[in-house]
């Protein structure tokens, strides 16, 4: 990749920024194309060219695809919340906007590696789940992931576009965003670094997997290479981490005397989310590396 140049869209967020700073650091020329809406410019490495701008916005990505030879699509509205209050907005960003991407990656011969979901397969049927499993998303964000991510197949198939989307679990790592719609690991954190209590919902029993950004990033630039296009992988650990057992974590870590407390579970919540990790392993050469504690104690120190 060192002679790459490369589009991050979302360059400015969570996992763009790492991302971006992930590629200057191989030596690639990178664009970043972001609206800073809720991500921030300083995210963006110095060595990065920032194109700020919407990514609905055609002209704004072919300005920022000039040259380019791989696209990292991460760009998106991720908040569940918002898909549902206002779905045809989120779909604009998270389906509209990734066929621009996949035009414009087209009229260049560009790759293209979306940032996909978890939330495409919604109450899995059985865990661990393999690429395969069916997708019955509970939400227009995770409907929306599930369009996107059949389009890179049929670009490949249609247009012969290099594409590879990656099915995201629960990410976790530094400079996730915090407040109210932040994910579970943000907000047991910012519960413990209160005094607690920190509050499970529901019985704790539920299950997720844990993944940590540096692991995100990995898989993007196996993607970057790989010659199996036209794909998607899980990217995920493979283990299962139950809620009560990351609230115990973090709260050893970071106010061992914080009370732990039990609310209503949340209306339509996944019981068991686990990936199946085999194709990214055999496929994709990727293995997440990072174990939860780890990327805990790093997190929270
Ligand atoms: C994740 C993604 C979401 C979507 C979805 C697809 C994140 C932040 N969200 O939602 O974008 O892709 O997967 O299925 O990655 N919980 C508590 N206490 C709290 C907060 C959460 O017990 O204060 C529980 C919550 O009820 C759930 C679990 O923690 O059982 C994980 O919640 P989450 O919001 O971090 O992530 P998830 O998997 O619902």
């Amino acid at each position: 990749l060192s002679e790459a140049t490369a589009l991050v869209t979302g360059g400015a967020g969570f996992v763009g920024g790492h991302l971006a700073r992930a590629l200057c650091e191989r030596g690639a020329t990178v664009h970043v194309l972001d609206d800073c809406s809720t991500g921030a410019p300083e995210r963006v490495p110095d060595a990065a060219t920032l194109v700020e701008g919407d990514v609905r916005d055609d002209a704004a990505v072919r300005e920022a695809m000039a040259g380019v030879d791989v696209v990292f699509h991460e760009a998106a509205i991720v908040s569940v919340e918002r898909s549902v209050d206002d779905p045809e907005g989120t779909h604009a960003v998270n389906v509209d906007a990734t066929l621009g991407v996949l035009e414009a990656a087209r009229e260049v011969g560009a790759r293209v590696v979306f940032a996909s979901s978890a939330a495409i397969y919604g109450a899995p049927k059985a865990v661990p789940v393999p690429e395969g499993a069916p997708k019955e998303p509970s939400s227009p964000y995770g409907l929306e992931k599930l369009s996107a991510d059949h389009y890179c197949r049929l670009y490949a198939d249609l247009y012969g576009v290099e594409t590879v989307a990656l099915r995201y679990f629960n990410v976790y790592g530094p400079g996730q965003r915090g407040g109210p719609y932040s994910g579970v690991i943000t907000k047991f954190a910012e519960q413990a670094r209160a005094g607690g209590p920190l509050t499970v919902q529901g019985d704790g029993t539920q299950t997720r997997d844990f993944v940590h950004v540096a692991d995100v990033v990995r898989a993007n630039l196996a993607a970057a290479t790989t010659d199996e296009t036209g794909t998607a992988y899980n990217v995920g650990t493979g283990r299962a981490v139950e809620i009560r057992e990351l609230a115990a974590l973090i709260r050893d870590r970071v106010a061992p005397g914080a009370e732990i407390v039990h609310g209503e579970a949340r209306a339509g919540d996944i019981r068991a989310s686990v990936a199946d990790v085999s194709k990214a392993r055999e496929e994709l050469d990727f293995e997440a590396e990072t174990a939860l504690a780890d990327g805990l104690d790093d997190l929270l120190a």
